[in-house]
């Protein structure tokens, strides 16, 4: 993004107000900590602003909104944040799927579907907080201890901690920026990446215990059942974030997790190694994202389901298989 690019956006913040922030569904550190981050900003140059979810924002964030309160006014400019679509507004959040419901959005995914009026993307970022962290310093905004938390708890999540292919030299800097501002960054990579729930563990067990292995073990799938959820006595929230364990396992290179969302709709998660371009893959699908990383969702029951991928992942490895 240019240098102009961030003034206008500055142009455009401060010429509106009763401003709402959108997330996505599922919301992760980097939509959550780009939407406090910039609900903070706003309130701090005298705007009103709230940040909305489809759900409850998990429990697992909290530190992200600890101050946090609602402010009571009706929205006149809608900005989205780290939303590649705009279906991933969510099920109680359609009215914003509406052609030009979306005044802005600031995003990463190359995959973007520009459903915004103005949209602020950077397909380099790796997270969208990157975006807005550079936007904060070319205009000169100086931010507080809590953006800075906000900003490093979504730059090291989308980044997983700073581990992940799409982690630049770009994306150290940033974060050893963040780190001069008092943000306890030990305490957020503690409790985002090592602490798992009791519940949590459960699910793990079940998921690792149940784990498919296809085409020599060069992909493995996990599935997850609406009765998988019910077993387990764990939160929604405890299922979310295990796609990156089909990648774990040596020698795969497509990691694949699938989750009930209905009867007979199934959320795809797809991880890769190099060997194999995750965004291609979903968008035979419908969905999209990044090369290592992306999601789609595909109908029909488990098992036609599972025929589906298998079968794409053939076609993605040049395997042979017959179905
Ligand atoms: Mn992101």
């Amino acid at each position: 993004m240019k240098k102009s690019d961030f003034f206008e956006l500055k142009e455009i913040f401060e010429s509106h107000d009763n401003i709402l922030i959108l997330t996505h569904k599922s919301p992760d550190g980097d939509t959550l900590g780009c939407g406090f981050a910039l609900c903070a900003y706003l309130r701090d140059i005298g705007k009103k602003a709230n940040v909305i979810n489809n759900e409850n924002f998990p429990v697992r964030y909290n530190f992200l909104y600890d101050g946090y309160y609602v402010q009571d006014f009706e929205p006149q400019f809608i900005v989205a944040v780290d939303v590649a679509d705009k279906s991933l507004f969510g099920s109680h959040l359609t009215r914003y799927m509406e052609e030009g419901a979306v005044d802005v959005c600031i995003d990463h995914h190359i995959s973007n579907r520009g459903y915004a009026k103005r949209t602020f993307l950077d397909g380099k970022a790796s997270a969208a907080a990157l975006i807005l962290f550079e936007y904060f310093k070319t205009i000169g905004y100086k931010i507080s201890d809590f953006i800075a938390m906000c900003l490093y708890t979504a730059i090291a999540t989308d980044t997983g901690c700073f581990k992940y292919q799409n982690t630049t030299p770009k994306t150290h800097i940033a974060a050893a920026e963040l780190m001069q501002y008092d943000i306890g960054f030990e305490h957020i990579n503690r409790k985002m990446f090592d602490v798992k729930s009791k519940g949590r563990i459960k699910v793990e067990q079940s998921v690792i215990n149940n784990m498919e292995y296809y085409f020599n073990d060069r992909c493995t799938m996990i599935v997850i059942t609406t009765e998988l959820m019910n077993n387990c006595g764990a939160e929604p929230a405890e299922f979310e974030g295990l796609a990156s364990i089909p990648l774990e396992i040596e020698g795969v290179v497509i990691g694949i997790t699938v989750k009930q969302r209905h009867e007979n709709v199934f959320k795809l998660s797809v991880r890769t190694t190099e060997e194999v371009d995750a965004s291609a893959f979903c968008r035979r699908f419908g969905g999209g994202g990044h090369i290592r990383a992306a999601g789609c969702e595909i109908q029909g029951n488990l098992q036609e389901v599972r025929q589906i991928v298998i079968k794409a992942v053939a076609e993605a490895l040049g395997e042979e298989y017959d179905d």
